[in-house]
């Protein structure tokens, strides 16, 4: 078994369903009337686009050049129209083809935008096999809007670097099917992938598998790699000039892209490239400037491990020259933002995974404890660290994104820790990332309860959305699956707003007593209104090169978009029955026909 559909093939019911009767545009809009006859489209056509949308028509002419040959002009003429109708919803779009012509209305750019992919997705096959004299482009009539405004994919470059052209690559494919946020993993502990200018030392130290130290000092030497191991031409990492064409190429799509910066801990890469400066720095006897950035207590005893098994990747936060070191960065990628034209409003600063027992033994956390008795343990420097990171950020205008473990507090229920969404952060409008749903793991209503508490929520379930669990239960399967395995149909099958509802087994397949979904919190009306969207996340630790990264992507890909763009199906809402089951099958069916046999262009 080699591929995704071979599985299929021999594990499920998988009717084969005629090209002709696949939908013909995939996310499922709101409304479509297919009609009868053709527009026969040609090179000379014109395309007759309102002021507003001349970036899209541009687009579309480069688009259509393609497969005509021509650019068609725009401006004015006739043949395809595209026209402002502010009456439509944001991102909203109507597209009309009759054997006159095409005509595509939408308020805004991104709805214009997305009326072209599906003007795209609906030319037949052929179209797209080299020039062609007349493409006969199916009358029709669709009428769409997303579900969500919030329609995401996380890609880890960290762990293993990917190229540029690859994260293009992934931003084409991501605007076919209307996805519009790129989450970009950019650092952890394994690297820091993006040049910093007056910073040199985290691509050059930081970039670099092993850090430029004993790689023997970690218990997991395999763990994650660099360009000296999978990319012996390209670096490992992006110049100003690489992430400036990742930004305009997105923003082109419509996709906005919001930078992680992986903190406090996750932060192996920055610590040592730091470390490296400072080192550099003090033997040319410039003392104060050698700790201008640092973020390590160099007297620090504490032992910990993180998950991963490092014990020294967290950034020690009662250090003032963290702060002026996140400041750098954030004002480094807000100068990057500015110059290509692309908006920055959120900045991930992490906040996953801080092991226990860091920052016990620091002399610098100690000397912060004397001086500021609102610290009086760890968990109180997490909130002391957020709350400076929120006033950082807001200081320049920006908001604050996270992890869940950003939003939690530890309380203590019968002298047990139990955590809780903290409400000293909510109101202040931090979104997080809810990862943790492990099924049977006792979290499964996190997302609902950050979201009921009034925290912005992506949804990131590990149990469906992550894509780098593997496919299926298999030796020869790359891939993790400590949260399950994500195959086609997981993301596919993911209901935001009741997505535990279904579920019947664990991570490892066994069987779940329904009984632990009993009491658990449902999501409110109150919490509907803030939940964002949905999120894949492609985690890197096993993605070591192109191939491996498109063929975890895809098709697992169009699951997630269908579950972000389209309506709740209506298996989803009907209540469990055998007519449930039947609707799911058949939808289902389709879609793997839709992901697994439909040409990707
Ligand atoms: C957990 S869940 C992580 C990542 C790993 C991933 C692997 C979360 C926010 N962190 O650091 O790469 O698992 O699946």
């Amino acid at each position: 078994l080699t591929t995704p559909a071979d599985v299929y093939a021999q594990n499920r019911n998988i009717k084969d369903i005629p090209a002709e009767q696949l939908p013909l545009v995939f996310p499922t809009p709101q409304e479509v009337v297919p009609g009868t006859g053709t527009y026969a489209l040609q090179a000379g056509v014109q395309i007759n686009a309102a002021p507003a949308f001349a970036k899209e028509a541009s687009y579309l002419s480069d688009e259509l050049g393609k497969l005509l040959g021509t650019k068609p002009a725009t401006g004015s003429g006739s043949g395809i129209a595209l026209e402002q109708d502010a009456s439509l919803a944001p991102e909203a779009y109507s597209l009309q083809v009759t054997p006159q012509g095409v005509t595509i209305r939408a308020a805004d750019g991104a709805g214009m935008f997305y009326g072209i992919q599906t003007l795209k997705s609906i030319l037949p096959p052929a179209s797209w096999a080299g020039v062609q004299k007349t493409i006969q482009v199916p009358v029709i009539q669709v009428k769409d809007a997303p579900r969500y405004g919030y329609r995401a994919f996380m890609l880890d470059v960290s762990r293993n670097f990917h190229s540029k052209q690859d994260v293009l690559r992934l931003l084409e494919v991501m605007s076919l099917y209307k996805l519009n946020v790129f989450h970009f993993h950019l650092t952890d502990d394994e690297g820091w992938r993006l040049e910093i200018p007056g910073l040199p030392e985290l691509t050059q130290v930081g970039g670099r598998r092993g850090h430029g130290v004993d790689e023997k000092e970690h218990l997991l030497p395999s763990y994650g790699s660099g360009p000296d191991v999978t990319d012996t031409a390209g670096s490992g990492f992006y110049t100003k000039q690489d992430f400036l064409e990742i930004l305009k190429y997105a923003n082109d799509r419509h996709i906005t892209v919001i930078p992680e910066i992986e903190t406090p801990g996750h932060a192996r890469a920055a610590v040592k490239a730091m470390e490296a400066r400072y080192a550099k720095l003090q033997a040319e006897g410039k003392q104060a400037e050698a700790t201008q950035y640092l973020l390590s207590d160099l007297d620090d005893k504490s032992v910990y491990h993180s998950v991963q098994n490092w014990n020294d990747n967290v950034i020690n936060v009662a250090l003032p020259s963290v702060y002026t070191f996140l400041d750098k960065v954030v004002a480094e990628l807000q100068a990057y933002y500015k110059e290509a034209g692309a908006p920055l409003e959120y900045v991930h600063m992490g906040g996953d995974e801080v092991p226990a027992g860091v920052w016990t033994k620091s002399p610098v956390v100690q000397a912060l404890m004397q001086q500021d008795k609102t610290v009086k343990n760890t968990d109180d420097l997490w909130y002391y660290y957020y709350s400076k990171v929120y006033t950082l950020l807001k200081a320049r205008g920006l908001k604050q994104y996270g992890w869940e473990e950003m939003g939690m507090r530890k309380t203590s229920v019968d002298g047990k820790p139990h955590y809780i969404p903290n409400p000293d952060f909510s109101n202040n409008g931090f979104m997080v990332d809810v990862w943790n749903n492990v099924m049977g793991g006792g979290a499964e209503d996190l997302a609902y309860r950050l979201a009921n508490a009034n925290y912005k929520v992506v949804l990131s379930g590990v149990s469906n959305l992550y894509f780098d669990m593997a496919y299926m239960k298999s030796f020869e399967e790359p891939g993790f699956y400590w949260g399950g395995f994500v195959d086609i149909d997981k993301p596919f099958y993911f209901i935001p707003e009741n997505y535990y509802k279904n579920s019947k087994v664990d991570a490892l397949g066994n069987r779940l007593n329904p009984d632990i979904f009993k009491g658990k919190d449902p999501l409110t009306a109150y919490g509907a209104g803030n939940i964002m969207g949905v999120q894949g996340l492609l985690w890197s630790e096993t993605v070591k090169n192109s191939a491996r990264m498109e063929y975890m992507i895809l098709p697992k890909l169009l699951g997630l978009a269908e579950r972000a763009w389209a309506k709740n199906p209506e298996w989803a809402t009907e209540k469990d029955s055998a007519r449930s089951e039947e609707l799911y099958n058949k939808a289902w069916n389709t879609f793997v026909n839709v992901a697994g046999k439909r040409e990707l262009v």
